[in-house]
């Protein structure tokens, strides 16, 4: 948590911790200054849904818990938003369904992926991916597409939270599972994943944990009949639905 002076009576406690964390990321450089951008437009899509899991979100999180328990290699892609936001959890997120972790971002340096890197293993990671970076996703342009070889790119199933659109869908043909964190049900990385978790990634993780914690001692075939009844197209439309419509709960100011 930050340690940035915060009320905890001031009615938008949770949204200004969360900046600062941002902030703090850029300070450190974790997080870039597109980062703060990114993050300003998610907040104003989490208003709109009432800063809480929509019932479709939910539904996501569940099918994304059995798509990493049922993968063979589950692979975390970790950007500068991800790692000043949700560090531990998404290290949890690992460790429960045995992914790996691989730092990925859309404006690559070394220094940031080195940054990340250790800020991961402050926050218990053992092992984290990105430096190697000797893959290549095809049909992108030479320094976004750096991945390793035996993490993304080896990798079934990859959840890429809050990701450029241009990636999502180069990495979707080249035959991976993509589970896709975006407050934007519209960007495009939404639209081209197997599942679209249309929510905030600070409360998306742990979900996602909670569900594989609970998935996992299910058969297989429990966790395929999870998997097969989702419907992205129906979970888009629902959080479309929500935003355009405002029918949600908005306790802010
Ligand atoms: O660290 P890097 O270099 O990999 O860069 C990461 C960012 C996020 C800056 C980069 O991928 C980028 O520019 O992304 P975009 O195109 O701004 O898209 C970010 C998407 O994430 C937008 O649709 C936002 O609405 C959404 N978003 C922002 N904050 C959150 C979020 N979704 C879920 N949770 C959030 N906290």
């Amino acid at each position: 948590m930050s340690d940035v002076d915060v009320p905890e009576s001031h009615p938008r406690y949770e949204s200004l911790l969360t900046r600062h964390r941002i902030e703090e990321g850029v300070e450190k450089g974790i997080t870039s200054q597109q980062g703060l951008i990114a993050q300003g437009r998610g907040e104003a899509f989490d208003y709109l849904l009432g800063e809480q899991t929509t019932e479709s979100a939910e539904r996501a999180e569940q099918a994304a818990a059995a798509h990493l328990l049922l993968a063979d290699h589950p692979v975390l892609s970790v950007n500068g938003n991800v790692a000043a936001l949700v560090p531990e959890e998404i290290v949890e997120l690992a460790e429960v369904t045995g992914a790996d972790l691989e730092v990925n971002l859309f404006n690559r340096t070394e220094e940031r992926i080195e940054a990340i890197a250790e800020h991961l293993h402050e926050h218990g990671a053992s092992e984290v991916k990105g430096l190697t970076a000797d893959g290549r996703i095809p049909g992108i342009d030479h320094e976004r597409a750096k991945v390793d070889a035996d993490g993304i790119g080896d990798a079934d199933v990859v959840v890429v939270p809050l990701e450029d659109g241009d990636r999502a869908e180069a990495l979707g043909e080249i035959g991976k599972t993509e589970i896709v964190v975006d407050l934007n049900p519209l960007s495009r990385s939404a639209q081209v994943a197997a599942v679209p978790i249309v929510d905030n990634v600070i409360r998306a993780v742990p979900n996602v944990t909670a569900y594989a914690r609970e998935l996992q001692g299910h058969s297989e075939t429990e966790l395929r009949a999870i998997v097969d009844e989702f419907d992205p197209n129906e979970t888009l439309a629902a959080a479309e639905r929500a935003i355009r419509g405002g029918d949600v709960n908005i306790g802010g100011q």
